[in-house]
């Protein structure tokens, strides 16, 4: 079998202010970009809404001094991240990038970009799993408010590209198992995850000491149970007074962590990954055409809450 081999990275990014421009973050993503570049990385990737603070944060009246679209990027590249683009190609480094789409058609995505070592984007994935809220709660210490600033993805799409199958996702949906197993029915070798992740969760904050465990559990059984690489970036640390987990991190097919970030600022994380040992998850144990029932499956697709039993 041909080699597979790829120097893959994590892009980890600490806290982005509110005040800071984009020119002052693309400096920072170059920053790893280079590090990356003289670790003779293949593929970097950063994390969710990687340009600009995680503004859902925020209930956003368009009166105040800050205005909702000055989050969202209308082209890209544009005229700052056109030096990201530039920079990665002249590397020879392919990147993925997470940021707030706004369409011409006035659309607004949390979106992921795959981007070739010859500066072509190759991929483009909008957040499918939307958590948080619509309304301002101000009974909250900060909101989460995705859901009125987003509309929803609808998919989740598999590319060629890096010598391997490629997927997506971002923040929320690697905590659903659907996710991954959507990504490893279009072939999905090695699923690449951004993500901006408070550890105060206010529906219930007895998840928040769990913060760290939960988010390396889903990300270690999506890649087992798939045969699959996964790659989980964060930005993390003390963001605007919200603290946001860190522990970015690679995953084997195993399901075992093979490079994990150890501060909550930016830092570059790297790993030698072969594809071709995912055959050996996604053609024995689990070996989908042999082994899976979609028959037996309706309800996953037929229902989205549960429905129970009647009681006897
Ligand atoms: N950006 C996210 O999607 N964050 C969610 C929070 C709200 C729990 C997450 O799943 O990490």
């Amino acid at each position: 079998m041909d080699n597979r081999n790829l120097r893959i990275a994590a892009a980890q990014l600490g806290p982005i202010n509110r005040n800071e421009t984009r020119s002052e973050v693309v400096e920072r993503l170059l920053e790893l970009l280079r590090k990356a570049h003289n670790k003779q990385v293949q593929l970097i990737v950063y994390p969710e809404l990687a340009l600009t603070t995680f503004f859902p944060r925020w209930f956003v009246e368009e009166e105040e001094d800050l205005s909702l679209d000055d989050f969202y990027e209308k082209e890209m590249p544009g005229k700052e991240t056109k030096k990201l683009f530039d920079a990665a190609k002249d590397y020879g480094i392919g990147f993925c990038l997470g940021y707030a789409e706004l369409t011409e058609l006035g659309e607004r995505f949390n979106t992921q970009i795959l981007v070739d070592s010859d500066g072509l984007t190759v991929g483009k994935y909008r957040k499918v799993h939307l958590p948080g809220h619509e309304e301002h709660e101000p009974w909250r210490a900060f909101q989460h408010l995705e859901r009125r600033y987003f509309q929803a993805g609808e998919s989740f799409p598999t590319w060629q590209a890096f010598g391997g199958v490629v997927g997506m996702a971002i923040c929320n949906d690697r905590r659903w198992s659907e996710t991954y197993r959507c990504l490893a029915l279009g072939g999905a070798e090695l699923i690449l995850i951004g993500y901006n992740t408070p550890i105060h969760y206010a529906p219930d904050p007895t998840q928040d000491e769990h913060a760290s465990f939960h988010n390396h559990l889903v990300m270690q059984a999506g890649a087992y149970q798939n045969g699959c690489f996964v790659v989980g970036v964060a930005k993390g640390g003390v963001e605007e007074g919200v603290e946001s987990l860190s522990d970015s991190c690679i995953i084997a097919p195993s399901g075992e962590i093979i490079a994990l970030s150890s501060t909550d600022d930016d830092e570059l994380i790297v790993a030698d990954i072969d594809l071709n040992l995912c055959r050996n998850y996604k053609d024995t144990l689990f070996d989908f055409d042999r082994y899976r029932k979609p028959g037996s499956y309706g309800r996953i697709t037929n229902q989205s809450g549960a429905i129970l039993p009647e009681e006897t």
